[in-house]
């Protein structure tokens, strides 16, 4: 008796003791401790890099180059190569991802010894279930081009896509136009192969993790739902900027990009409701997944603030079937099949046409003298600058990221 009594009693105490440890565990804030305490053992920073710029995800995410030295040219014959897994095995999560001051291209090229020339790549032993192309609308930001380089190609090789590379370079100095310069990319990039889908990709965007997969879906697909400069949190509903992807289909059903948002901003929106006026939907990976950071950066020189961007937002609907793929106008000046990437370099013209003379710069009244093309930053009125909803643009970006 005496002995089942203090059996019963050395139960209660353990499961006393369990419940008292479970509770510790579950204590809010036990997380960050630990991950704390493990910090202090660990390499400040685990990719080797001596980058500023991490976000908490970043902190714990995985180098992105971890596990490429798993691909390996395979000696087997074309014919007889098995299609990819539907699930790449070498995904892995949350990515890593600094700025390092000194990365050199030629690192990143070293770094990635099976991306051939005109930055193709396709799985050494697996035949690709997809075929994505990056079109990337470019001038001046070598300096980002670089990082997105860096993180692009183990990305893309990490899942286990067929892809390319395409950075579409504007010539010239005239105001920067990102949709007509997508145009030009979609149609030099289909030319060249059959690609499945395509990803319009700021340049200055960096994935954070790699389960956000650069395939297309049955809609149209905004990749970039949670970026560090908005929080981690999509801006408003209809928001289509920075990364989205396309497959062929979507993109001539309607009709491509608008050519003649000249200038910072309003473009992505047009795009989201090209998507709505062709009779399709936005669809986007989790928050969890479609993570990006942005490189911070001031609004450059010759992409200033469109002012009629909400007077032509409000017109798509008249507007969309007349201007966009059926009538990209351009000159192809250069076609470079670079180690990492395929750089066209275009001429885009200006609002007057391809070889017209571009339209006087707009002046408030009683100004006559030309002024530079290009406003130094801090003469874009206040206003304008500001973040946040305003009326008439509740729903959509009311002006450039400046950090
Ligand atoms: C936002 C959107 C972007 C676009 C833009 C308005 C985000 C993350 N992105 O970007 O998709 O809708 O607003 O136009 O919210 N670029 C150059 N050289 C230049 C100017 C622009 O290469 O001189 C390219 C580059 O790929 C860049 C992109 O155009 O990432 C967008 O321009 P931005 O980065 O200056 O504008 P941002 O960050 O406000
Ligand atoms: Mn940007």
């Amino acid at each position: 008796m005496v002995s089942i009594q203090s059996k019963w009693r050395y139960l209660f105490m353990f499961l006393g003791i369990q419940l008292v440890v479970m509770a510790l565990l579950s204590r809010e804030g036990y997380q960050k401790r630990v991950t704390y305490f493990i910090r202090i053992f660990r390499k400040p920073d685990a990719s080797g890099f001596s980058g500023r710029n991490h976000s908490a995800a970043g902190i714990n995410g995985g180098d992105v180059y971890a596990n490429l030295s798993h691909l390996s040219k395979a000696h087997i014959h074309a014919d007889e190569m098995p299609y990819c897994p539907k699930k790449s095995p070498f995904v892995r999560g949350p990515i890593h991802v600094s700025f390092p001051s000194g990365l050199t291209l030629a690192q990143v090229q070293k770094k990635n010894p099976l991306v051939v020339r005109g930055g193709r790549y396709r799985p050494p032993d697996c035949e690709a279930r997809h075929r994505t192309a990056i079109i990337i609308p470019h001038r001046h930001r070598e300096h980002h081009l670089k990082f997105l380089l860096y993180y692009l190609h183990p990305f893309l090789q990490r899942q286990q896509l067929s892809y390319g590379i395409y950075v579409i370079h504007q010539a010239g100095n005239y105001t920067f136009n990102r949709a007509k310069l997508m145009n030009v990319g979609f149609r030099e990039a289909m030319r060249e192969e059959d690609w499945d889908c395509l990803f319009f990709h700021d340049v200055d965007l960096i994935p954070e993790d790699d389960r956000n997969t650069y395939v297309c879906d049955a809609n149209p697909k905004h990749a970039a739902i949670a970026m560090d400069k908005f929080g981690y949190k999509l801006p408003y509903k209809m928001y289509f900027g920075g990364v989205s992807a396309l497959s062929p289909l979507h993109y001539l059903k309607m009709n491509g990009f608008p050519n003649n948002y000249w200038g910072w901003g309003g473009e992505d929106d047009d795009i989201g409701i090209r998507v709505s006026l062709a009779g399709m939907y936005i669809s986007r990976p989790s928050l969890k997944v479609g993570r990006y950071k942005m490189i911070k950066h001031k609004l450059d020189k010759g992409n200033d603030v469109n002012p009629k961007r909400f007077n032509m937002l409000a017109k798509t609907r008249q507007t969309w079937k007349l201007d966009g793929m059926n009538t990209a106008e351009y000159e192809i000046i250069s076609r470079q099949y670079l180690p990492l990437y395929t750089n066209i370099t275009v001429f885009i013209g200006t609002e007057a046409g391809l070889h017209a003379a571009p339209p006087p710069p707009l002046k408030p009244a009683g100004k006559a003298e030309a002024e530079p093309a290009a406003k130094p930053v801090a003469e874009v009125p206040a206003n304008i600058q500001a973040k946040g909803p305003a009326e008439p643009a509740a729903k959509l970006k009311e002006g450039p990221s400046e950090e």
